[in-house]
């Protein structure tokens, strides 16, 4: 149906499914393919990524799409492939253009469906594949539009209250390199430092998608889970419980259980660990009994924060036992897996689709991993690969996701040992850090310098005041930190 917006002077005709109803804030338009024409011409847009990885960020109508151009299988770790438009401008869940005096015109999804939002100098769109969540359209002052996007949003999907605290992980010191007696060790040297969490990355499993403990941890997990608490310290596991391996036992046993390509065979979701791996079909009775099994085992060790990786791949297309749509299967699963571990386990999403996580996940990844180093030599013109610069980017443009669940950039370095970031540099991702509000870090006690352990401890102990006063420009305790330059 034909309708036209109203939002001050500005009139915008409309196509819509239905009738739409206006709200405090703006309106909700009934589910179904939304076009809108817009006066403001070539113009800035917004586009988000659709998990954690995937690039978002603001360009122009006119200017280059956003998003990972060169590589058909970082395509389909990093965002959503079967829909990605790599030349005209869209991406995933919310869109947002430029209208004057900072104001913008922004439409999102209040649901699941893997919707899709773009725009060109006389329309912006949105569409999903299921045609089943609402819309919310509103207009005007960017930051106030974004946050009443996300208040309309944990509204209808939740938001949880439980905060992380100051996280320590392995993966950006050790990686996979990790033993039970490398992380005791590890372990006693922060023994003092104001840490809530000790979180195990990769590396503790014999492959992914077997979560036992593995040949480097002889005495068991829970032995380490143990050593983590008598330090006074929260013991956290990375698993990633969606994917397996192709060598992994329940991908070589029992293939039955693993999302299918057309063909009937298990179909690759992703690439890592220099292989393809395959997705966990969670619609199946079976694959729950074994989620169930898993949480049950890890949470049964003490560890009661989890950061659950490769996300995503629950939520791809492919066969599933069950007709139902993707991201609604992936929910599912979430869901399923809050139920098994209580309200008290904190839940961290890595690489997870960002609407569909909204009021199951604790917190959530917004970026991609952060590195060593600034900029990714070996993945030129891919924002999703690996280093502090593309993490920065993605992270500042997803601000205002602060109001659904915590947001997390990633780490921050205070080492100047094994790292080729500047102290300008480091201090930028601390800064990031500080304005999203999530505090972690892996570098071991014993990599840093007496000056180092002081900033380290400060910075865990003082929480700046942050205010944002505009799209890239912040105040953290009242000084200036403004990333327009870098974002
Ligand atoms: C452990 C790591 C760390 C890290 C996670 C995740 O797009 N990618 O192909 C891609 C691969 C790996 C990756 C991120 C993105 O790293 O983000 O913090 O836990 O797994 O293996």
């Amino acid at each position: 149906m034909l309708h036209t917006f109203t939002f001050g002077d500005l009139r915008i005709p409309a196509n819509l499914a239905g009738e739409p109803t206006a709200t405090s804030t703006g309106f909700v338009v009934p589910a179904g393919p939304v076009a809108l024409l817009h006066p403001f011409g070539d113009t800035g847009f917004y586009r988000h990524g659709w998990n954690s990885w995937s690039p978002s960020g603001w360009t122009t109508t006119d200017g280059e799409t956003i998003g990972i151009k060169n590589s058909a299988d970082r395509l389909l770790t990093a965002d959503d492939a079967v829909n990605e438009t790599p030349h005209l401008h869209s991406g995933s869940g919310v869109g947002a253009i430029e209208g004057p005096d900072g104001t913008v015109l922004l439409i999102g999804t209040l649901g699941l469906g893997n919707p899709r939002v773009g725009a060109d100098r006389n329309t912006i769109w949105a569409r999903s594949e299921t045609d089943e969540a609402e819309w919310f359209v509103t207009f005007g002052p960017e930051q106030q539009a974004f946050a009443d996007y996300a208040a309309i949003l944990s509204e209808r999907l939740g938001r949880r209250s439980q905060r992380a605290g100051r996280v320590w992980s392995s993966w950006y010191s050790y990686y996979e390199g990790i033993d039970e007696e490398l992380v005791a060790r590890t372990v006693a040297d922060l023994t003092g430092y104001p840490f809530d969490v000790f979180q195990l990355d990769d590396g503790w499993e014999p492959i992914v998608g077997d979560w036992t403990a593995g040949p480097d941890f002889p005495s068991g997990m829970q032995a380490t889970a143990g050593r983590i608490a008598e330090a006074g310290f929260r013991p956290g596991l990375w698993l990633a419980p969606m994917i397996a391996l192709p060598d992994s036992t329940i991908a070589r046993e029992r293939p039955d259980l693993l999302v299918q390509d057309d063909a009937g065979r298990p179909m690759a979701t992703g690439y890592n660990w220099n292989s393809h791996y395959y997705s966990l079909d969670t619609t199946q009775r079976e694959v729950q009994d074994h989620l169930r099994e898993v949480f049950q085992r890890v949470t049964g060790w003490g560890f009661s924060y989890l950061k659950l990786d490769f996300m995503y791949a629950g939520a791809v297309t492919g066969r599933r036992h069950q007709d139902v749509h993707r991201e609604t299967a992936y929910r599912d699963a979430i869901s399923f897996i809050r139920e098994t571990v209580g309200d008290d386990v904190y839940l961290l999403g890595c690489g997870v689709p960002m609407i569909p996580s909204i009021g199951v996940f604790d917190g959530a990844r917004v970026g991609p991993d952060v590195g060593p180093f600034w900029d990714n030599a070996e993945r030129v013109g891919d924002p999703s690969g690996v280093g502090a610069w593309n993490s920065i980017v993605d992270s500042v443009n997803r601000v205002w996701l602060k109001d659904v669940y915590e947001v997390d950039p990633d780490a921050v370095y205070f080492r100047s040992a094994r790292n080729l970031l500047d102290p300008v540099e480091r201090r930028m991702l601390q800064d990031v850090a500080a304005i999203l509000e999530f505090k972690s870090t892996s570098d071991p006690a014993v990599w840093l310098h007496e000056s180092e352990r002081a900033e380290l401890r400060q910075y865990l102990t003082e929480t700046p005041m942050v205010e944002q006063t505009g799209r890239f420009t912040f105040r953290l305790d009242g000084r200036e930190v403004d990333l327009t330059a870098v974002v």
